[in-house]
């Protein structure tokens, strides 16, 4: 039989990473089956062309993954698929939290042929050979414990993804026409591809805006070190043999959650040459130990994403998050960056301490740490989170059903001390402020002691996380954030041109340095040998940066 995977883009933002879900699912798939991958943030189709897709390479299964931010588009290509007579299963956090609504129990249209539960590792193959059989059944949930809870699949022996011979093409962030030319810069960037690794599942913090713990369980499971170094060094070689490159999302909720395990996995993977760069989810409570940042500075870490939520120590409480400490945000950031670091800062604004004027007090507290990139959401309740079930007994629920009529930056329920429009616009003034060309030009001089490609990386990625709050898709979009931010890409384009004549100029000094000591190496100046190999010696460690600026940013 055949299968498609298929994974809906939000119609809003392009993701930069497909999703771990479908290559997971693909290695677990029996022998015997073929399945093809498409992610819709890489691969745009219209719901006719998926159809034309589904028929044309005959097609047995279709499974489809969302979150709940994409369930209505994924119930509409459902809706599709099913109409041409191809049966579909859905899987992934809504489903699971709702799963009346995509087998249509709850009185609404029926989207699926089955649903997944949970974690499906151990039911994906049960499905794929009852669909081959045409035996498909309505749902599958994983076997019960003693405590009648899901059993949560172990990650010990983990299904091996084979990323070294996987087709990836969908997912290059390179455009096609610059693949030739990109391939031979520095040491290759043919390709660049981001790619999901997970080292462990499940969180016990339980905050109370979020699924994870309700979906992946209070335990954490991990998988061996040896497993996850594998991983990485097979997809360090694949880099290497297409001239491309290759960063890695750790994409665990909580990369540190077990801060001995870390510690041991990254001095594994620096102990087996594993590096490649990363990004990774901790909470701030857990970057206080200098040595756990030093290591994550040597195994390759570029960029951490904390969920920061609020300044506002009342708002944290509320939501259950009072582990994490606004009051320490600064000096953790100061702690990262010493080591040349940086975060993904994530705020929600329309928590129930927020008021008007959120926006700017943040905005400040963020302009005095060092420089990272700031995104901004607003609460929203997921069903089957705490704050769900207590915003919906408090009568506060604007659209319940917000999901079905997915409207992006828009409240679903009534913050208590503003208006959905009031937290709307204070959303959009951080996210213009953050990214403004004059902000943008503010962050890389704020990093100009540092090596230029720190400088390069971090305005690379600003313009990149602009694209999550304003739309940034297509040729045009580019030409005009470009023009905008003229004067600091063209500062970066002297600095690197100036660096470069200083490398070619070096270089030479280095050879003639080489030659004349050949040339006096019988003469008894001995002097003047030494002093030349003591500039040699300068020469090779300038040249040391300068050869990591000629490979273009390594960081996403
Ligand atoms: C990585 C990640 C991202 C990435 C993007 C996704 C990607 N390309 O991988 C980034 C950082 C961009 C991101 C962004 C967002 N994310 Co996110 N993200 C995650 C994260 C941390 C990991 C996802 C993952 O790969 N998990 C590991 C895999 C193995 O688990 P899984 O996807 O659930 O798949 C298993 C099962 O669900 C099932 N399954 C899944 N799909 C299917 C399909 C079929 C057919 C079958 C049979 C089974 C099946 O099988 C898998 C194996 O067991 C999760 C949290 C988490 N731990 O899962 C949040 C999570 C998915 N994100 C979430 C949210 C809310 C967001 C944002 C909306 C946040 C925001 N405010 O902007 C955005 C939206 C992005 C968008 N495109 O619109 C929520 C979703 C909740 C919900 N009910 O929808 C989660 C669960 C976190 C949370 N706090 O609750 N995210
Ligand atoms: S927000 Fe992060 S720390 Fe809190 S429960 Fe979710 S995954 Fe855990």
């Amino acid at each position: 039989m055949r299968i498609l995977l298929y994974n809906p883009d939000n119609g809003v933002t392009r993701n930069f990473m497909p999703h771990l879900w479908m290559f997971l699912l693909q290695a677990l798939t029996p022998p015997g089956h073929e399945v093809l991958l498409i992610d819709g943030n890489a691969r745009a189709m219209t719901d006719g062309e998926l159809v034309s897709f589904v028929r044309e390479q005959k097609i047995g299964l279709v499974g489809i993954g969302a979150m709940t931010r994409m369930i209505a588009k994924a119930y509409r290509v459902a809706d599709a698929i099913r109409a041409a007579g191809v049966p579909v299963v859905m899987g992934g956090p809504h489903v699971t939290e709702v799963p009346d609504e995509a087998l249509g129990r709850d009185g609404g249209p029926c989207h699926t042929d089955a649903v997944a539960l949970g974690e499906a590792d151990e039911t994906w193959p049960l499905i794929v050979a009852d669909a081959a059989r045409g035996e498909l059944k309505q749902i599958y949930r994983p076997q019960l414990d003693k405590h009648g809870l899901d059993q949560k699949p172990s990650l010990q022996a983990y299904p091996l993804i084979r990323w070294e011979s996987l087709d990836l093409n969908q997912f290059s962030l390179i455009p096609k026409l610059f693949r030739p030319f990109m391939s031979k810069l520095g040491s290759g960037w043919g390709t660049f591809h981001v790619v999901p690794i997970e080292t462990g599942r499940g969180c016990p913090y339980g905050c109370e805006f979020c699924t994870v713990t309700g979906f992946f369980g209070d335990s954490i499971r991990f998988r061996t070190n040896e497993s996850v170094v594998d991983e990485l060094l097979r997809l360090k070689a694949r880099a290497r043999r297409e001239r491309g490159q290759i960063a890695v999302f750790f994409i665990d909720d909580n990369l540190a959650i077990n801060i001995k395990r870390t510690k041991s996995l990254l001095r594994d993977i620096i102990a087996a040459g594993a590096q490649v760069p990363w990004v990774a989810q901790i909470s701030a409570n857990l970057l206080r130990d200098e040595e756990l940042i030093d290591l994550i500075a040597e195994s390759g870490g570029k960029w951490i994403f904390i969920g920061m939520e609020s300044i506002d120590p009342t708002n944290m409480a509320d939501v259950n998050k009072n582990f994490s400490k606004p009051g320490e945000y600064g000096a953790v950031l100061k702690r990262l960056d010493q080591r040349n670091i940086y975060a993904i800062t994530s705020f929600i604004f329309g928590m129930d301490n927020d008021t008007v004027g959120v926006a700017d007090r943040t905005l400040k507290e963020i302009q005095s740490w060092p420089p990272g990139l700031p995104v901004f959401g607003q609460l929203t309740p997921f069903p089957a989170t705490p704050l769900y079930d207590r915003l919906e007994k408090a009568g506060r629920l604007a659209r319940p059903k917000h999901w079905l009529d997915f409207a992006p930056f828009v409240m679903a329920h009534d913050p208590l001390k503003m208006t959905i429009a009031e937290a709307r616009a204070e959303t959009k003034h951080a996210w213009t402020c953050s990214y403004s060309p004059h902000q943008n030009a503010r962050a890389v001089e704020w990093l100009s002691e540092k090596p230029l490609q720190y400088r390069i990386s971090h305005l690379v990625a600003r313009l990149f996380f602009r694209g999550i709050y304003f739309p940034q898709i297509g040729w045009q979009a580019w030409a005009k954030v470009i023009t905008q931010n003229r004067h600091t890409i063209l500062t970066l384009a002297k600095d690197s041109l100036i660096t470069a004549w200083k490398v070619r100029k070096s270089s030479r000094k280095i050879k003639d340095g080489k030659r004349a000591l050949s040339l006096t190496a019988s003469s008894p100046d001995c002097l003047d040998r030494s002093s030349a190999g003591h500039e040699v010696d300068n020469q090779n460690n300038h040249g040391y940066h300068e050869q990591q600026v000629d490979k273009a940013p390594a960081h996403i």
